[in-house]
């Protein structure tokens, strides 16, 4: 604690990280300045810290000895850029987290499927009797763990958190997958894959995804660690699964039976087992993933049933929040649609390339297209519609389906364009569905 004391130190972003970091340099006596490039900000910060709204100001910056940077401000904002040079520490929440944690992690990251192995496998953890918590990227910044009372700590890891990570051990790390996603923050796939590899760093076993190259680790690094894979197809070691029987097996052996799971899609199948193999590396028991995996219904906003209204089925996956997710939902949900399926989608793209959701929009019978770059993604389908609003796109798909239909909102893109988050574009969706009955 007494590293922090005195020392001044520089939160950047004041968003839900920024105020843990404030809340918790203050409680360690540091001299706290703070940074917004927003005009106004709408929250009390205790009267002690130093608040400078606006424009990033790099003379401002380098007074401080450690920079704590937002996930949503980029490394490469000139200001930080020019602290940098100057010789300052730059550094983000989760590496803070890391030079006070004494409790074992586990770290998830990926394109898609974060936030349910996240929380499948504390679930696992709980059943097994182990207190786990989750924190990170799904919402609760992880210094705010460090108060509570828990055996583990299982984190999601963003990119952006990932580049700012540095020495945080963990027990087990998983890559879920790597499909493109914030490409107006990173060059290009490549650079965003090396920040999601960053997550390997210090994790004694790596768990990879032996269908998705990308996501292992480069080879030459970390030799002596333990690896582990998990995918679609049979395997002798690690995780697997048999088609025909529909066990997902754990070296070979009968683990859990998939048909008994409520998650449903093949995406699922893959969050299943990397949610096992990192409960595993934490010790819990086959009971207890068993019953989690059993119990689990699934997250809210990520393929969930709005309701049935007229023989039609109501899906809000909001939190398809790019191309990969939004094919994933795609190909888990047709197997389940007698009649047609109609997708709305849009929003901001995130410098996405739509033309890769082409193929899956093949599944598609009609698309529906909202927000900033619901131009871009209606040129991918013949007979695509464009709506202004959600319940404009909720009152088209309703004008268009009957009874055997389902209508899917998985936009492939972030909400900020519209929306508060896509918490909001879920609860704005359900109201407009739940408006029609
Ligand atoms: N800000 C600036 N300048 C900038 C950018 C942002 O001053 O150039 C300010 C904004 O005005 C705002 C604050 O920074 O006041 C917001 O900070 P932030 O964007 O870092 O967001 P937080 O509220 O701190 O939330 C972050 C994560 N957000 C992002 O990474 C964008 C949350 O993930 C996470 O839950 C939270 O920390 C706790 O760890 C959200 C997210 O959208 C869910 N993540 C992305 C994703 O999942 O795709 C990565
Ligand atoms: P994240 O936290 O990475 O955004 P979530 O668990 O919240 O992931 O799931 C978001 C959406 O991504 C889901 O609604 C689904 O459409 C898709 N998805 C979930 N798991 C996977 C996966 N393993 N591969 C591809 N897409 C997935």
């Amino acid at each position: 604690q007494r590293v922090l004391e005195n020392k001044q130190v520089a939160v950047v972003g004041l968003g839900l990280t920024g105020h843990a970091c404030v809340r918790f340099l203050c409680a360690r006596g540091a001299g706290v300045m703070a940074f917004d490039s927003r005009s106004e900000l709408n929250t009390q910060l205790p009267e002690k810290v130093e608040v400078h709204l606006g424009a990033f100001d790099a003379s401002l910056l380098c007074r401080a000895q450690l920079i704590i940077l937002s996930p949503g401000v980029s490394l490469a904002e000139p200001a930080i850029q020019q602290a940098l040079k100057a010789g300052i520490e730059v550094i983000g929440d989760v590496e803070l987290f890391a030079r006070f944690n004494q409790r074992p992690v586990l770290g998830i990251t990926g394109s898609n499927g974060k936030s349910t192995v996240t929380e499948l496998t504390a679930a696992m953890l709980e059943a097994s009797g182990i207190r786990a918590v989750c924190g990170g990227n799904i919402g609760t910044p992880v210094l705010e763990l460090l108060e509570q009372d828990y055996d583990i700590a299982v984190l999601e890891l963003s990119s952006f958190q990932l580049e700012t990570l540095d020495s945080l051990p963990m027990l087990a790390a998983t890559v879920l997958n790597i499909s493109p996603d914030h490409l107006d923050r990173y060059a290009d796939l490549q650079a965003y894959r090396q920040a999601k590899l960053r997550i390997y760093k210090n994790a004694a076993l790596q768990v990879v995804n032996r269908d998705d190259p990308l996501t292992l680790p480069e080879s030459g690094s970390g030799a002596e660690v333990s690896q582990l894979s998990f995918g679609l197809s049979e395997a002798r070691e690690g995780f697997g699964y048999q088609v025909h029987s529909q066990l997902i097996t754990r070296d070979g052996e009968a683990l859990l039976n998939f048909e008994q799971c409520q998650l449903v899609g093949q995406h699922n199948l893959l969050n299943i087992q990397a949610a096992a193999a990192l409960a595993f590396a934490a010790g819990a028991s086959e009971e207890g993933i068993r019953s989690a995996v059993q119990n689990f219904k699934g997250l809210p906003h990520r393929c969930e049933k709005v309701r049935e209204h007229r023989g039609v089925v109501w899906i809000n996956d909001s939190k398809g929040t790019n191309i990969g997710a939004t094919e994933a939902a795609i190909a888990g949900l047709r197997p389940q649609v007698k009649g047609q399926l109609l997708l709305i989608a849009g929003g901001d793209g995130k410098g996405a390339d739509f033309n890769q959701l082409q193929p899956a929009l093949q599944a598609v019978d009609k698309l529906i297209c909202l927000g900033k770059d619901a131009e871009q993604i209606a040129t991918m389908k013949p007979g695509a519609l464009r709506v202004a609003s959600m319940q404009a796109a909720v009152a088209a798909a309703d004008s268009l389906t009957q009874a055997g239909d389902m209508v899917l909102l998985s936009p492939a893109c972030a909400s900020l364009d519209m929306f508060d988050n896509y918490q909001h574009r879920g609860q704005v969706f359900a109201q407009a569905v739940e408006a029609l009955v």
